[in-house]
């Protein structure tokens, strides 16, 4: 049976395409949407319901871009459609409060206890903005640590040595960011606290902040190190005895994101853990429900507005009453809390709480039956391929492995996964196009796309 699949027609995208590239560079409004990386027209899409996108010229795909996250319940989910629809009625926003914004506050925090005090802002990267701009008010420090290979959005400090698109088009960081501002970030390799240790031990009193993707989801998926192997032999010796007991004692040893807890208690600094990705994805309360992490800052994003611009940074209430109008760090936004964005995200995160146990059971058994699958026939074709899953975010990198930090990811044949992703794509499956970034699924995803989907990876393995 041939394994060539019938390019699918794109003539409408095509056109759509180079419409596009009068307005906007690249014709898109964020490069990773470009297919830069591997290769060919970029698909435009019409519209899109349950597990499915349907793209201008009539092409159905199993989706799992899912809006880069978002979509945890599906497309156009009837009670989060609703709920905009009713939201609009009554105007699309007012510049001054609602009660729908404590509605999704109050949801929020019952998910999130390391959450007291929370500001909504309308991205992913102005909560990490905010975040860092409070955690060097807090502190009065000035140097952050990020990891190579996490993306925490384009402010101009954070994007050194990110992930995502800067590592999709490998580029060391952006032009622009001047080196005054560059140099006060510190990029160290991730699942390693040695680095970390001796990144504080030369700047013990000038580190405002750590900030972490705690599973990593932008240089392809990848989960801390859990458990033994870890911390420097000699800096568990130097640890302060109580504070070693009292971690021994609840996380076990050298357990990686409590390393990075106790580093950044030991030395003064704040830990900002970026869940844009990872909250309510891989547990209703994220990433930190999942490893018990309790931080002094938390960013949200995606999945807490539904679909809808929508980011949240939170924590501790004597760090957040720092802001304007109690405090001297200002912080503001024209559309934060827009009402439609709090409806959508109300009516998500209400039913994530309600349905909570259906649903983070569904998709974990929906994820590890398409995650193994595509890998077994990967292995059945004598494709070199590894992978990392966490629940239902995951990555299939084209490499042998493993995958520990951002120097393993870009190992990666990136041509390899350009091929895949292209044959896949002809077959009727979308996956995030770059070998840097993690496939998401949803609980309208099931048995029949499961099945769809590893049918057209054994063809696509074997023709590409
Ligand atoms: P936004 O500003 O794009 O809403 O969020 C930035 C951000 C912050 N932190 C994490 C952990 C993130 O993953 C992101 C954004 N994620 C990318 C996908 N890897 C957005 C997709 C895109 O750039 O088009």
């Amino acid at each position: 049976m041939s394994t060539k699949a019938a390019p699918l027609v794109h003539t409408r995208s095509h056109a759509l395409q180079q419409r596009a590239e009068r307005y906007f560079p690249g014709g898109v409004n964020s490069p990773v949407r470009a297919f830069r990386a591997v290769g060919g027209a970029p698909p435009f899409v019409e519209r899109a319901e349950g597990a499915y996108v349907v793209d201008a010229d009539g092409n159905r795909y199993i989706d799992y871009v899912g809006s880069w996250g978002p979509m945890i319940l599906g497309h156009a989910f009837p009670p989060v459609v609703e709920a905009i629809e009713r939201a609009a009625r009554n105007s699309a926003s007012f510049g001054a409060s609602t009660a729908s914004e404590a509605d999704l506050a109050e949801r929020i925090v019952a998910c999130y206890p390391a959450i007291e005090k929370m500001r909504f802002v309308s991205s992913g990267t102005e909560a990490t903005m905010s975040a860092i701009r409070l955690a060097r008010a807090a502190t009065g420090r000035k140097i952050i640590i990020k990891f190579e290979g996490c993306y925490h959005g384009h402010a101009d400090g954070l994007l050194v040595k990110a992930g995502s698109g800067v590592a999709t088009f490998g580029i060391p960081g952006s032009a622009g960011v001047p080196e005054e501002i560059a140099g006060l970030t510190i990029a160290l390799p991730y699942n390693d606290l040695g680095a970390v240790e001796a990144a504080f031990a030369a700047h013990p009193d000038a580190i405002a902040a750590i900030i972490v993707e705690p599973i990593v989801g932008n240089a392809g998926c990848i989960p801390p190190h859990l458990g033994p192997a870890g911390f420097a032999p000699e800096l568990v010796d130097r640890m302060h005895r109580q504070q070693r007991k009292a971690w021994e004692a609840t996380v076990g040893p050298a357990d990686y994101l409590a390393g990075l807890r106790l580093l950044t208690r030991q030395y003064g600094a704040l830990f900002i853990c970026d869940e844009v990705m990872t909250g309510f994805r891989v547990a209703l309360g994220g990433a930190c429900e999942l490893y018990s992490l309790d931080p002094d800052l938390v960013t949200l994003g995606k999945i807490v507005g539904g679909g809808l611009p929508v980011g949240v940074f939170g924590g501790k209430q004597k760090y957040m009453d720092m802001l304007a109008p109690l405090g001297p760090v200002y912080q503001a936004g024209t559309l934060s809390g827009n009402p439609l964005a709090m409806a959508a995200g109300i009516a998500t995160i209400g039913y994530l709480q309600e349905h909570k146990t259906e649903v983070y059971s569904r998709i974990e058994a929906t994820a590890r039956a398409v995650f193994d699958g595509v890998s077994q026939e990967a292995q059945k074709a004598n494709v070199v391929l590894c992978g990392n899953r966490v629940g239902a975010m995951w990555t299939w990198f084209f490499t042998g492995g493993p995958v520990r930090n951002y120097e393993d990811a870009a190992k990666s044949d990136t041509a390899a996964f350009g091929r895949f992703h292209r044959a896949m794509l002809d077959r009727g499956v979308w996956l995030p196009p770059s070998q840097f970034e993690a496939a998401f699924l949803g609980t309208a995803h099931g048995e029949a796309e499961v099945q769809a989907t590893i049918e057209a990876a054994k063809e696509a393995f074997r023709a590409a």
